[in-house]
């Protein structure tokens, strides 16, 4: 499979495919200006980092790396529903096809500085015995001086399709406690800390010294990670999007989760494009929608 991978859509230096962690077949992406890795299961961008720059992405030390098992970091592809099952407590949290292999459709050098990736997913009889449609999902990766993602969802069906969905990412910061998120000021939410449903209006910057889970509605807001240590500032400008998701669960929480730990909750904020709650999208039958992000770097407070 690896040597056809490489043979159809290799790409030399600038794009090949090997066995990554725990075996799972991954893309490493090599241009003049990033680089980054993209796991075939979840199609799960993994990693990037623009050169002369620190990651961007963060990914857990105690990451798991199987098929089937969810990958903590990196940007977890959240479809057709997020967080736990509106019904269905059996069923997996953030849906049904970040653990899935994804198939390879398309990887082309846009330049010398910009490559693309795209990944397909269609409905099976797995997916269908949890979410009962048809569907196409493309994920299409552009890495460059900055990293596009974009979800596609194709509703290949003869019925709507309704869905909610995220693009989770985990960004890479100096420390959670030294930074601030902004772009969110007035935008209606709800806290989800501990199972609430507690709605509120945020007031200025998130800062963070406690537990942060928080779902913003009704925003198309460009939001910037501000990391004065780092002297950077993340921007995530999104597409097709309503929902924006801030988490980061401090102490007690990453000490429950086992990829992760109470030593790890530091290093990372996520910032998740997404479209859920009452922001959930239909998609009449024959019709798509797209999900997007736009990742940036730009000075920090210290920096031009
Ligand atoms: O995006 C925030 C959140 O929904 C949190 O509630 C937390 O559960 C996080 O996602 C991680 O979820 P996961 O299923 O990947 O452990």
């Amino acid at each position: 499979m690896l040597a056809g991978l490489n043979e159809r859509h290799g790409r030399g230096e600038s794009l090949s495919f090997a066995a990554g962690p725990g075996g799972l077949i991954t893309a490493t992406i090599r241009n003049a200006a990033a680089e980054a890795s993209i796991c075939l299961m979840g199609g799960h961008v993994m990693a990037y980092q623009p050169r002369g720059e620190r990651p961007v992405l963060w990914m857990s030390p105690n990451a798991v790396f199987e098929v089937g098992k969810p990958i903590r970091g990196g940007i977890p592809v959240c479809w057709p529903w997020f967080g736990a099952h509106p019904a269905r407590a059996e069923l997996p949290s953030h849906g049904c096809v970040r653990t899935r292999m994804w198939s390879v459709a398309e990887a082309r050098a846009l330049s010398d500085e910009s490559t693309m990736l795209r990944l397909t997913l269609a409905d099976d009889a797995e997916t269908r015995a949890a979410y009962p449609h048809a569907f196409e999902l493309n994920l299409r990766v552009v890495v460059g001086r900055d990293l596009r993602v974009e979800l596609e969802t194709c509703n290949t069906g003869s019925g709507t399709l309704a869905y909610s969905a995220a693009l989770h990412t985990y960004f890479a910061v100096s420390d959670i406690s030294g930074i601030e998120v902004n772009g969110l000021d007035g935008a209606r939410y709800i806290d989800t800390v501990g199972g609430a449903s507690r709605r509120d209006v945020q007031h200025g910057p998130i800062r963070f010294a406690a537990e942060t889970d928080a779902i913003f509605l009704d925003t198309e807001a460009t939001c910037t990670i501000e990391d004065p240590a780092w002297g950077r500032r993340i921007a995530v400008a999104k597409t097709g999007s309503r929902s924006t998701v801030v988490w980061n669960p401090w102490t007690a929480k990453a000490a429950r989760l086992k990829d992760l730990g109470e030593a790890h909750f530091a290093p990372f904020v996520c910032v998740e494009t997404a479209n859920c709650v009452e922001d959930v999208i239909t998609v009449p039958s024959g019709s798509s929608r797209r999900l997007g992000m736009r990742v940036a770097l730009a000075g920090g407070p210290d920096r031009e």
